[in-house]
């Protein structure tokens, strides 16, 4: 390239920096960026520049963090919640020392099989604390981060939990709804180690931020019980101080840092042209020369790669403080702090979950789910403090409030019951969040129709991965008088299409104890437990130990001579699916009953079985949802009795007549089939 094509001439010079080597360390991040984005001809290179620059700040002054034990529990945790910028946390952990963040790993950003993916993955590599990209999301997930910490700290104390939450946001994760709610939690709850850096840059994808918001955040923030203050996002010592000033604060912080995107570039500098693709040859070289900096791609001067290695090392002595001060924990404390990070099911909790099966069986109560599900944690909770409860302001009618669950409050963490208040999506980020943060086993009940207010949450608990526990009261037509606005229809084949995602739909007390036995000891999947308002039958009678659910599908009633019809049938339905059964013997049609309650786990059982339970002859399903998804068992010729539409407004019995989910409609379908 010849250097007249180097636009560097007519850019303005960059202000002086208060201090060169931080500067230089700066620089170091804002060169891998535009490196890898233009190496791999994708990426997003503005905001890593931008915010370079409180990012170096933040890691070698205050961030506590040990390169060599990355997964020490008392580290602080560090959120970019603009996930785009990817580049900006690979580049940090590379030159702060995670080993397993190479100088390759950055050349092979955003390639198959990298850990440097476009945006960062949980468990892809060491330091990337949770999945972000879904703009907003991060920043609802450090909400959880934070509340974990308070939350541990009140059991455990300062000594075993004392750190903060950091969290790197953009405009766009606070132009997103989610924000809204993550930020009136937060402030509710006074999470005071919650520290916020916003990329205050003014500038997103379509061009100025002014073409679509004109909010006043800090106001914004104020409004909801944070601390809000402004700086200049290049000045690295305002930057140190309203960090420092955040630190001590009592309320949540947010740290507006005005920067200017791709920073240091000459011609794209401040324009959303540096957003989201690679710089080009030119403007790159503009902005080594504009910077400084000499050194070609991906090559770090050895000075500059020194101070970083010292501001990553700088956690080795707390980190090994804190192992001090562990092993000088009583042995008791030492022994549950350990559990509790491994997230191992207590055995007395399962001692008790055992004891309340058995006792759903005998005693055979006709119960709605919900209310057996609220009996399973009544019998859990105790047992189980790490079981941290909630609800979208629905406690009552999902059931999800143990007798023993003291409510957590700003003045007091020592509880395990959140009242989340109307914020499904900000209740289901924060839970991903105090499941990614560890210690903790969350789950929080809406009503199922409600999923799709928290749809991308439970997506990120899927993709990370996560052990959360939904409790989605409600769910189907049962629900009744409340209407179609409130009937969930389609949602239990949405959930259902989501990977890594268990949707239970119990079918009775027994059932219920059995999916949430299930739910626990899968913890590296979330779950979804679908429960009736309406009471249903009690329709297993064995309490033994074999949990019968664990298969996902399973012979509830074997036909009286060979099968002619097989009826499979989830949750409410599987009461009319033994009633139909019992109209079609008496027309000497042998029909045998498979209760589904978890399709994922039935689809992970071998052939064998899973012909065994769905035998050869016709199929018929009923679900009060939609038929959606069930032709993969009953196929295009299987009989199907369930809605084809909404809901209405009705007491659920006529609904259930209205809409011909009636035994007799299931009889009818078997017959037709035969
Ligand atoms: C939920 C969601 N919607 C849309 C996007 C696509 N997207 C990625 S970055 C971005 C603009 C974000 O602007 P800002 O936060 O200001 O980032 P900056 O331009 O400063 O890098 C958009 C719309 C996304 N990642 N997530």
């Amino acid at each position: 390239m010849s250097a007249t094509a180097i636009p560097t001439a007519s850019a303005p010079p960059l202000p002086r920096p208060r201090d060169p080597m931080l500067r230089r360390m700066a620089d170091a991040l804002r060169a891998l960026a535009m490196d890898a984005v233009e190496a791999a001809q994708s990426g997003h290179p503005g905001m890593p520049m931008g915010m370079a620059d409180a990012a170096t700040v933040l890691f070698t002054r205050f961030l506590n963090f040990d390169p060599a034990l990355p997964d020490w529990p008392d580290r602080d945790r560090f959120v970019l919640s603009a996930g785009h910028g990817s580049m900006l946390l690979y580049a940090l952990l590379h030159l702060t020392g995670y080993a397993d963040m190479t100088l390759d790993e950055l050349k092979r950003f955003r390639q198959l099989g990298s850990r440097t993916a476009g945006h960062p993955e949980r468990g892809h590599a060491t330091g990337i604390e949770t999945t972000t990209g879904p703009l907003g999301q991060g920043l609802g997930n450090s909400v959880g981060m934070a509340l974990a910490e308070r939350i541990l700290a009140a059991r455990f104390g300062k000594d075993l939990v004392d750190h903060y939450t950091y969290v790197i946001a953009g405009d766009g994760c606070l132009m997103e709804g989610i924000s809204q709610e993550a930020i009136s939690l937060a402030g509710h709850l006074r999470l005071s180690k919650l520290i916020v850096l916003w990329d205050d840059n003014s500038i997103s994808i379509d061009g100025g931020t002014s073409l679509s918001t004109s909010e006043n955040q800090l106001a914004r923030f104020s409004a909801a019980g944070w601390d809000a203050t402004a700086v200049d996002g290049h000045d690295t010592e305002a930057l140190a101080a309203a960090i420092s000033e955040a630190r001590t604060s009592l309320r949540p912080s947010l740290i507006a840092c005005k920067t200017t995107i791709a920073f240091g570039a000459p011609t794209k500098a401040g324009s959303a042209a540096s957003h989201g693709s690679p710089l080009g040859a030119s403007e790159i070289a503009g902005s080594r020369q504009r910077l400084g900096w000499v050194e070609p791609p991906f090559v770090l001067p050895e000075d500059v790669v020194q101070f970083w290695r010292s501001a990553g090392a700088r956690g080795a002595k707390l980190s090994s403080a804190w192992k001090k001060r562990l092993e000088s924990a009583e042995a008791k404390t030492r022994a549950e702090f350990a559990r509790r990070l491994k997230g191992e099911f207590a055995p007395e909790a399962r001692a008790a979950l055992a004891q309340l099966k058995a006792k759903a069986a005998s005693e055979a109560p006709k119960i709605a789910t919900r209310q057996a599900s609220g009996n399973v944690l009544d019998a859990l909770a105790p047992a189980m403090p790490e079981l941290i409860g909630g609800s979208a302001d629905l406690t009552g009618s999902n059931n999800t409030k143990a007798k023993s669950q003291k409510v957590i409050t700003a003045k007091d963490f020592s509880g395990a019951y959140i009242h989340y208040g109307v914020r499904e999506h900000g209740m289901a980020a924060a839970m991903n969040g105090m499941a990614a943060h560890g210690g903790i086993i969350p789950y929080g009940g809406t009503f199922l129709v409600f999923a799709d207010y928290c749809r991308p949450s439970i997506r990120l608990s899927a993709l990370m991965g996560l052990r959360v526990i939904y409790v989605m009261t409600h769910d189907s037509i049962g629900l009744g008088e409340d209407g179609p606005t409130h009937q969930p229809v389609e949602h239990l084949a949405a959930l259902r299409a989501i990977p890594n995602l268990l949707v239970f739909r119990p079918s009775d007390a027994v059932e219920t104890a059995e999916c949430w036995a299930l739910a626990l000891d899968h913890p590296k999947t979330p779950s979804i437990l679908a429960l009736t308002r309406q009471a249903v039958p009690a329709l297993r009678k064995d309490g033994g130990p074999e949990n019968k659910c664990a298969r996902g599908a399973y012979v509830l009633a074997e036909a009286n001579a060979a099968r002619q019809v097989t009826i499979l049938a989830t949750g409410s339905e599987v009461a009319l699916a033994l009633a139909a059964r019992d109209l079609l013997a008496r027309k000497k049609i042998a029909a045998a009953v498979v209760s589904m309650p978890c399709w994922e786990l039935f689809d992970k059982q071998d052939e064998g079985y899973r012909r065994a339970v769905l035998g050869e002859a016709p199929l018929v399903a009923v679900e009060a949802a939609s038929r959606f998804g069930w032709d993969r068992y009953i196929g295009p010729k299987g009989g199907f009795v369930g809605m084809a539409g909404f809901g209405a407004s009705a007491p659920a019995a006529d609904l259930y007549k209205h809409f011909g989910i009636t035994a007799e409609a299931v009889c009818s379908a078997a017959q037709a089939l035969v």
